[in-house]
């Protein structure tokens, strides 16, 4: 078990609405406030979507190179950028996201339902994604929304080889309406899957975010939390920011004397060579 716990934030998100929760990190200024803010509190990587002015996500180069620039000057933080962006996203804007120059992105490992729509993830696209990470020395994260996802990132990695980095890093993403269960059990049947070696987070989405916060920590796993991923604190009481949420990973993290791991730190885990 590792001595450390990485905690992710995952701030912003492609789906919340800011006119329904103005807290949400919308702006480069806020996303990069918001940045600062959960490095103090104990996150070592930031998985990063971006919206545009009238804040509809977005998957603009330009404004992803002067995201990635920004956070960079302003923070230690690892900058993963999204490669799943929004379910309307085209194919070739998720895989252009890679010439932002980013330390790590996301790859989703295979297509899901995503409450009343689709996530898409067929193999072509993946594969490709995956190759241009190996080329273009991105730590890729496999985002794992259901066991499925799981075999087949066995088969990309039989068929493509270590990612860069050698570390293989998975993030559960549990309780999506069409994907894992987010409960103790989901999360023991998805590790005991794994490939041999890989270490992983989990993040709950909505009201799963702390049972499998908790059991995350328990089994030794890393953590994933944000407004991305939940927008309620306690039931009846609404996300103040994304430092609250990181703040209560840490405590727990902490109290599971698995105290958060620097940003320094997670770069030699992650096998990136600053
Ligand atoms: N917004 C979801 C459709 C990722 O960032 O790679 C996809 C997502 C996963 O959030
Ligand atoms: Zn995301």
């Amino acid at each position: 078990m590792t001595a450390a716990t990485l905690i992710t934030v995952a701030p912003t998100g492609a789906e919340a609405d800011k006119a329904v929760t103005p807290a949400l990190p919308v702006t480069l200024d806020e996303l990069v406030s918001t940045a600062v803010a959960c490095e103090a509190a104990g996150s070592a990587v930031i998985h990063v979507h971006i919206r545009d002015d009238d804040a509809r996500p977005t998957l603009d180069l330009g404004r992803l190179k002067d995201t990635v620039a920004a956070l960079r000057e302003r923070t230690s933080l690892i900058v993963q950028l999204s490669t799943g962006g929004a379910v309307t996203d085209p194919y070739e804007d998720r895989l252009r996201v890679l010439d932002a120059g980013p330390d790590a992105c996301s790859l989703t490992c295979g297509t899901v339902n995503f409450g009343d729509d689709v996530f898409m993830n067929p193999w072509g696209f993946m594969t490709e994604l995956y190759q241009a990470t190996q080329e273009k020395g991105v730590v890729p994260e496999f985002e794992l929304f259901d066991l499925g996802h799981i075999a087949t990132l066995h088969r990309l990695l039989a068929a493509y080889g270590p990612p860069h980095g050698g570390r293989i890093h998975c993030d559960l993403v549990m309780g999506v309406p069409g994907g894992f269960g987010g409960d103790l059990p989901t999360v023991a049947a998805a590790i005991r899957a794994l490939p041999q070696g890989a270490t992983w987070s989990a993040t709950g989405i909505g009201r799963t975010s702390l049972p499998v916060l908790l059991a995350a920590l328990a089994a030794g796993g890393h953590l994933r939390v944000g407004m991305e991923d939940t927008l309620t604190f306690a039931k009846g009481r609404p996300v103040k920011d994304n430092a609250e949420l990181v703040t209560r990973a840490a405590t727990a993290a902490t109290l599971a004397q698995r105290p958060p791991m620097t940003p320094t730190a997670a770069r030699t885990f992650l096998g990136l060579h600053s």
